[in-house]
């Protein structure tokens, strides 16, 4: 990568680990918790695709409760309030991933860092604070200003109005393979970060480069 553009972040399943909130439902229900978080997420990321073409807008909140009641009803399970509001409860302090902290550390000061999330903006706000990653990443674009999610390219078009740059400026990193494709199309630079082994999606161009771990994006920028 040249130049100094921005390099932005999607959050969950890049920095943040939702799949961590298999703890809690391992406790509330003893033997599932990693299917039903895994279950939760396809479902959560399923629905805003869904709002988006339906044009049914509802915040991300709203679905992540939404598929969480989904999930544990169509496991045959039982959807208690408490159980609910318990693990929903740790939605906005998920821990990073191991990673993250390091590779942050070594690109911050060197160009602009920011993150763009289909999560609602306190929600990824809080979270970053409770990381201790406010001053590291103090931009968060959320999909909740223009009422759709990604990969709409109205989504990725928050962050070149917002830097005022053009796409190709930009150097996007995600582990979300339907992510990296959408940020792909809109002209991005992706880097796609290998959190789960999920194929490319051959939609779009392939991302510019793939990494295991995060401590490896700096080096792909020429100074
Ligand atoms: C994000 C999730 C949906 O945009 O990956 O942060």
């Amino acid at each position: 990568v040249t130049g100094a553009g921005p390099v932005i972040f999607d959050a969950y399943g890049t920095l943040f680990d939702p799949l961590s909130l298999a703890d809690p439902l391992e406790r509330a229900f003893p033997g599932r918790g990693a299917a039903l978080a895994a279950n939760w997420r396809a479902t959560q990321i399923r629905h805003t695709w869904l709002r988006s073409l339906m044009g049914a807008w509802v915040d991300f909140a709203t679905i992540t409760a939404d598929a969480l009641r989904q999930t544990l009803d169509g496991e045959g399970l039982p959807v208690g309030d408490d159980v609910v509001a318990a693990v929903l409860g740790q939605y906005d302090t998920l821990p990073t991933y191991s990673d993250v902290l390091p590779a942050l550390a070594t690109l911050h000061g060197s160009r602009p860092l920011a993150i763009l999330t289909n999560g609602d903006r306190v929600t990824v706000e809080v979270t970053l604070d409770v990381a201790g990653l406010e001053i590291v990443i103090p931009t968060v674009l959320s999909a909740e200003a223009v009422r759709t999610y990604k990969p709409s390219p109205a989504v990725y078009r928050l962050a070149t109005d917002h830097f005022g740059c053009d796409p190709s400026d930009v150097t996007f990193v995600s582990g979300n393979a339907w992510d990296c494709a959408g940020a792909g199309a809109f002209g991005f630079q992706v880097v796609r970060i290998r959190r789960s082994a999920e194929t490319t999606e051959a939609v779009g161009p392939p991302p510019f480069a793939t990494i295991d771990d995060l401590r490896e994006l700096p080096g792909l920028f020429t100074p």
